[in-house]
């Protein structure tokens, strides 16, 4: 059996090379693909944002870790894109992460597991200015548009994402949710009047369905 804390481990310590190894073999021996995710990879991230506020590790140490994660997502992603799901089209959301912010490891989970639930998930990056948010909102026939944060600096051009979507002349009940570490409930639906927050990527799925009217 698979130690899982040793995939922890592995993200925390950069080992971008074993990582992929280290989760084939607990999802060969039985791992549920969601644990792993939940209870190792972000729990890895978590503990190296830790470390980072501590001054114990620095931004390049924090890239190699991001990397990592990455590499080990990858190896779980197509047991959790289930082709079973891509006819449904529950709708189409466009999503990118906020002007200024190059997160993406939260966003791309978002995408995974909306895609995964039926929705057609347009990715239109990270660093995305407001008015590209709008115009692919508009190519793009959107039902939803996702902005995701990360940094608390980031919360002015949250703020301007929304404004602008609003009042970007797109089509009707077009629902705006944010999300991302920096973004709580209260900025989200209260001081910038978008339509929903989400904490994780498995409420996102939730919280939309609902915003649609989808059960
Ligand atoms: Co950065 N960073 N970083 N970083 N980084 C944080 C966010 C930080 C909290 C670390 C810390 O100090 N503890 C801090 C922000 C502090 C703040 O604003 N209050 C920080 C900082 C300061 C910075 C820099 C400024 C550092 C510097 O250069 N001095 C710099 C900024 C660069 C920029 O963006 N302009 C920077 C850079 C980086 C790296 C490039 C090195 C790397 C990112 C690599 C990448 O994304 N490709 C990085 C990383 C890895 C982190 C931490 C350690 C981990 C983030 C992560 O991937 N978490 C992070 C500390 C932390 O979060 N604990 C930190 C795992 C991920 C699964 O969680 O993204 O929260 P998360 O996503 C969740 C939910 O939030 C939610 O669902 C996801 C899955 O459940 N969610 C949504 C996310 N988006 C959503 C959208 C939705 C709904 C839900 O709807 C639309």
């Amino acid at each position: 059996m698979t130690d899982l804390a040793n995939i922890r481990d592995a993200v925390i310590n950069g080992k971008t090379k074993e990582i992929g190894q280290l989760v084939q073999k607990a999802l060969d021996d039985g791992a549920d693909p969601q644990d792993i995710i939940d209870n190792y990879l972000i729990d890895a991230m978590n503990e190296v944002g830790a470390r980072f506020e501590a001054n114990q590790i620095f931004v390049p140490e924090m890239m190699v870790a991001a990397r990592t994660m990455q590499n080990g997502l990858a190896v779980i992603e197509p047991l959790i894109a289930k082709d079973e799901f891509k006819a449904k089209k529950l709708g189409t959301v466009v999503i990118g992460t906020v002007f200024g912010d190059l997160h993406d490891i939260g966003k791309n989970l978002v995408v995974l597991m909306l895609g995964s639930s039926g929705f057609d998930v347009i990715d239109i990056g990270v660093n995305v200015p407001v008015d590209t948010f709008v115009k692919k909102a508009k190519e793009l026939d959107a039902d939803v548009v996702g902005i995701s944060s990360l940094l608390t600096t980031g919360d002015s051009n949250m703020q301007a994402t929304v404004a602008a979507l609003k009042n970007g002349g797109l089509k009707e009940n077009v629902k705006i949710v944010c999300g991302g570490a920096a973004v709580t409930e209260k900025h989200a639906l209260d001081d910038w009047g978008a339509d929903g927050f989400a904490e994780d990527a498995a409420s996102a799925g939730r919280m939309i369905r609902s915003l649609l009217g989808i059960r």
